[in-house]
């Protein structure tokens, strides 16, 4: 269509008959991707990767975390810091709380571990040096925005499950003794822990008003059940075990656990006869928005996003069209995901990992919603042919504005 040919708003509104306002509900998030750049000391990130609200992204390198400010493009390399110390040996991050706190050890010239924290403020601290601190065996595994600690002390006999926090101290929970893995902790101080008996695992929850239990309602209580997170509204996700289908064989399936509605099992991942699936979910933002891996049951490995509202979409199908104009991009393992939306996908070492960034197709402006604003701007380029950008309404990729990109606004319009 040349570019002259444009046809007035309410035409095109009266020929396509449904008014926006009633329309169904939209598509969903797609989102936009970033490379994430190398860190400048060199060494790939390792699979260990956080995110703050503010879409900071954390990695590990070979030796040392690093933070990476994607609206800055700097490096915040935390062996800087270290070094100054007198710690030279390296650190592994094992977990940031959505301010940007991290968790960390560090091997020690005695052949054993020491944990550090790292604030923004204070740089690099030694859990042990804490006031009433959980003592020099602790090895910290969760950190939450109020700067709680969870951990296990290693010389009470393996691995006694204790909290600090700055009020308080130090304290041992009292659970089960075999619930000795800690898997995450939120701003409640509630904390999510793991049974490994090697031929099982079994997960659970302690809070401070309920104390310990064990998380009911799987098919298999005694089999290979775990979680990976839990955000702020006590949702905890994680991989659950049961009969795959007509095989007479286990498959492991996402899970959503809920303080109101219990046990949810994400069977619709991938077909239940096909192939044997393992698939799990391993993380969940304050919005309730779930990602996980499927790694077996589909013809290649996929990775996914859940939301109550519109179940499981895979993200492959969800990627920016002007990133898949010339095949897929190939997402790599999801990791974490925070509270706006973002995600940080790795994908092996020596190859990028990805910042995605969710957006609304049609949300021209980028104000959060696709409303009148963006549609008449769609409007006013409508019928350009060649050259058409996303901000003048071509939201499939291939530099027109035609009914198909109308469309795509429309099915999203008040979203
Ligand atoms: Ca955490
Ligand atoms: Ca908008
Ligand atoms: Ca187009
Ligand atoms: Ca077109």
């Amino acid at each position: 269509m040349p570019a002259n040919a444009r046809f007035p708003a309410f035409v095109l509104l009266a020929a396509l008959g449904a008014p926006p306002a009633i329309a169904q509900p939209g598509e969903g998030p797609f989102y936009r991707v970033v490379r994430i750049p190398e860190p400048p000391i060199g060494g790939a990130f390792t699979s260990w990767m956080s995110l703050t609200t503010d879409g900071e992204v954390a990695g590990q390198d070979a030796r040392w975390p690093y933070l990476w400010n994607p609206a800055t493009g700097e490096f915040l390399n935390l062996s800087d810091v270290a070094d100054q110390q007198g710690l030279d040996g390296g650190g592994i991050a094992l977990d940031m709380s959505n301010s940007g706190r991290l968790v960390g050890i560090s091997p020690t010239q005695q052949n054993t571990w020491t944990s550090w924290g790292w604030t923004r403020d204070d740089g690099i601290f030694w859990i042990a040096d804490l006031p009433d601190s959980p003592g020099t065996d602790f090895i910290a595994g969760a950190i939450n925005d109020h700067g709680m600690l969870a951990g296990i002390r290693l010389g009470s006999g393996g691995g006694q499950v204790s909290i600090w926090d700055e009020s308080r101290g130090a304290r041992d929970i009292p659970a089960d003794s075999a619930f000795s893995e800690v898997a995450d902790l939120n701003n409640d101080n509630w904390l999510v822990l793991n049974a490994n008996y090697g031929d099982g695992m079994a997960t659970g929850l302690w809070t401070p008003e309920s104390g310990f239990n064990p998380l009911t309602g799987f098919p298999y209580e005694d089999s290979f059940n775990y979680s990976n997170a839990i955000n702020n509204s006590g949702w905890i996700v994680g991989g659950a075990r049961d009969y795959c289908g007509y095989w007479y064989d286990f498959c492991t399936w996402p899970f959503v656990w809920t303080p109101a509605d219990g046990l949810l099992i994400l069977y619709d991942v991938a077909p239940r006869y096909d192939d044997p699936v393992y698939a799990e979910a391993v993380d969940v933002n304050d919005a309730g928005v779930v990602i996980g891996n499927i790694y077996r049951g589909l013809p290649s490995f996929q990775s996914f996003v859940w939301e109550a509202a519109s179940g499981v979409r895979l993200v492959r199908d969800r990627i920016d069209p002007c990133e898949t104009r010339n095949g897929p991009i190939g997402v790599g393992v999801l990791l974490a995901i925070n509270n706006a939306g973002q995600i940080v996908s790795w994908r092996g070492l020596y190859q990028r990992a990805l910042l995605l960034s969710p957006y609304i197709r049609g949300d021209l402006d980028g104000s959060g919603q696709v409303e009148l604003a963006d549609l008449s701007a769609l409007l006013r380029g409508f019928g350009s042919d060649g050259g058409a950008t996303y901000a003048a309404g071509d939201l499939d990729c291939d530099a027109d504005v035609d009914l198909q990109d109308l469309a795509i606004l429309l099915a999203n319009f008040g979203e």
